[in-house]
């Protein structure tokens, strides 16, 4: 403990002004800008959110810990600044870890604070209540992990975990806080002391006038340039430089799919609907904010032509991402935003066209694609199959752009991420780099608190599973969201059966014709089931204007996925299947 603190519970001269930890942590937040808070009470942290309640912060409370940490760290990526998630010791915490991992993986600013037991009693074994060495488990999965055990280091703790979380490449930062630590005494002043306003927590990181020249020689040369955006780009809230550099460049750009309207869907360069093509035959690809990594090929392979065609410039926050999968002739270490101006800055004003080829190719390529999806997407088939469901709310979405999408499901996922138009930045929240589902409810309560726009979430039937009792937390709050579940009986698809012939039903299957509708009836929201595309639209056009919580269960034909979605090639078969 530090000099100024008395012992805990030691008598105080009267006109000392006392505080405690439950009020300097409170204090460290709102002093550094913490708005709301995600979690999920109980001991020791049940005063702790009362308290941050009554001094103005919005604490939103969840019926699980990891659909907190999904808010968390979706509010982290729609306002780069960490969103932050409260639990309970040992099982709570854990609840909370898979948020907090998934946020590191995706790049999402995020502090998990979760209260813990005694650290004399964890430390010798001696069967403490929900006792865990957390700090040491939250370590490997979490960008930086903290331990504060004096009042005094309440201040330096929380900014030291803040500017972890956001500074270079954003991720997910654990904060342990015991119990005792909350109700430890010490003088005010020197308490209010003691806080740290973090300055400057994401400095800017400016590229090398070289690594510039660089890259800008190996685009200069390209025949058939292609950009790649992905979300590290739409994080970064550079969206005008952006759209500067892809426009002055000419050339083609991919968006990943959360990257999917930092340029809208409908810019005469977008390249979302020639994606094979622009990945086989680009000659040079710049990536912007993206990895190579899976949901990439990592860079190699058929899908990106013969070896060798290819040069990469990559642009991104974290050195050691370059030369990851493969070599990146004109790496680009920096912040997004300086990075993208000190190439437009290097680009003059009369920077040469791509050839027309290139660019009528992909073009040909784009309008084939989108042509022949088109008379798919009018259907009004009953039960509903994928392209007549999300034709409907694609238009929904043409009319309705300030709308954030959430999205998540194999089929429900893979196909809305190619119909569903996106026309705006940072408007597409999804399952991100791990494919995890559980995202929705979450991800639907953080965007709705934190733009305050209306949500569409769009998930498969088992994806809504993994969060769907938080539809009470959305009911709760009274939030405009609008789910939509597409009800094909099961994972994948409805119509698998148990190969032992048993009484089971096979694995990938759930209760034929749920009414996923009436759960949301059952906390007082509106429930539509909706069986063509017209219902569809009907009850979700109702759902956007009235901003009153609803769920849509959308029938959808239980033979009309694929297994695994569009990742097919990812799932293992058995060849050997014994009798
Ligand atoms: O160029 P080509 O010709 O190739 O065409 C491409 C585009 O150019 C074109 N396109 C267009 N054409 C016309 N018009 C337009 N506008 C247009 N736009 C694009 O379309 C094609 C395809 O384009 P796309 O999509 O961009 O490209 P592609 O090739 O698909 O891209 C490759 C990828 C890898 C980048 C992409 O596929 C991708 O991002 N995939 C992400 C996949 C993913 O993450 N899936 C989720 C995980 S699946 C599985 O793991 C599931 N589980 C297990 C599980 C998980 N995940 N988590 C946890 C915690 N536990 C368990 C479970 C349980 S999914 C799942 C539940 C599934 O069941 P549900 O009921 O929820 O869902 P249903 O399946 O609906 O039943
Ligand atoms: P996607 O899945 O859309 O391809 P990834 O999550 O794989 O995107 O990649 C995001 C990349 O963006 C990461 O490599 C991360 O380091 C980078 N990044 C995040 N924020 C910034 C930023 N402000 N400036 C530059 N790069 C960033
Ligand atoms: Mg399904």
């Amino acid at each position: 403990m530090s000099d100024t603190a008395p012992a805990t519970g030691s008598p105080e001269a009267p006109e000392r002004e006392l505080t405690d930890g439950f009020h300097l942590v409170i204090d460290a937040l709102k002093l550094n800008g913490v708005e709301t808070i995600y979690g999920v009470p109980g001991i020791p942290i049940t005063d702790f959110g009362r308290m941050a309640q009554g001094a103005g912060i919005r604490v939103i409370s969840f019926r699980h810990e990891q659909n907190a940490g999904n808010a968390a760290a979706i509010a982290g990526f729609l306002n780069k600044k960490p969103g932050v998630c409260l639990t309970v010791s040992a099982p709570g915490f854990l609840n909370g870890l898979t948020a907090l991992a998934n946020a590191t993986t995706n790049c999402f600013p995020m502090i998990l604070i979760s209260g813990s037991s005694e650290r004399e009693i964890v430390d010798l074994q001696q069967g403490d209540y929900e006792e865990m060495d957390q700090l040491a488990i939250a370590k490997p999965l979490c960008k930086a992990a903290f331990r504060v055990l004096h009042a005094a280091d309440i201040g330096i703790g929380v900014a030291r975990a803040i500017r972890a979380a956001v500074s270079g490449r954003p991720g997910g930062v654990y904060l342990d806080l015991p119990a005792k630590l909350f109700s430890q005494v010490m003088d005010a002043e020197a308490g209010a002391k003691s806080l740290v306003k973090v300055i400057d927590a994401a400095p800017a990181q400016i590229p090398a006038p070289a690594a510039i020249k660089r890259a800008l020689d190996v685009l200069k040369s390209a025949k058939r340039p292609l950009i790649i955006l992905g979300k590290g780009a739409a994080y970064a809230q550079a969206d005008d430089e952006i759209r500067a550099f892809v426009e002055k460049s000419g050339a083609p750009f991919l968006p990943m799919s959360m990257a999917r309207g930092l340029l809208s869907d409908m810019h005469p360069q977008s390249a979302g609907a020639a994606r094979s093509t622009v990945l086989k035959d680009a000659d040079v690809v710049v990536m912007l904010g993206a990895r190579l990594n899976w949901l990439l090929s990592h860079g190699k392979g058929k899908t990106w032509g013969a070896p060798g065609s290819k040069k990469f410039i990559q642009i991104d926050i974290e050195p050691k991402e370059m030369d990851s999968n493969v070599e990146i002739v004109a790496p680009v270490v920096g912040d997004m935003g300086s990075c993208v101006s000190a190439m437009l800055e290097g680009m003059g004003a009369n920077w040469p066209a791509p050839p027309a080829d290139w660019i009528a190719t992909v073009v040909a390529k784009r309008e084939e694609n989108i042509a022949k999806m088109a008379p798919r997407l009018m259907n009004n088939n009953s039960p509903m199959d994928y392209h007549g469901a999300l034709g409907a709310l694609r238009r929904i979405v043409k009319e309705r752009p300030d709308a954030i999408l959430v999205n998540e499901g194999a089929n429900t996922l893979d196909l809305a991420r190619g119909i569903i138009d996106m026309y705006k930045p940072r408007k597409r929240l999804d399952v991100g780099t791990w494919g995890v589902m559980g995202i929705g409810m979450g991800f639907c309560v953080a965007a709705a608190i934190e733009t305050g726009k209306p949500v569409l979430a769009v998930v498969g039937d088992s994806a809504f599973g993994f969060s769907g009792m938080e539809i009470e937390t959305i009911c709760r709050y009274n939030l405009p969201v609008c789910v939509v579940v597409f009800n094909n009986n099961g994972i994948y698809r409805g119509t698998d059966v148990n190969s032992g012939g048993g009484a089971d039903p096979a694995t990938t299957v759930f209760v034929k014709d749920a009414r996923y509708d009436r759960m949301m009836e059952a906390f007082g929201g509106a429930g539509v089931n909706a069986t063509s595309p017209d219902e569809l639209s009907r009850a979700v056009n109702a759902a956007m204007d009235s901003g009153r919580p609803t769920l849509v269960n959308a029938v959808i034909d239980p033979s009309a996925g694929t297994e695994s979605g569009r990742i097919g090639n990812l799932n293992p078969q058995s060849v050997v299947r014994k009798k």
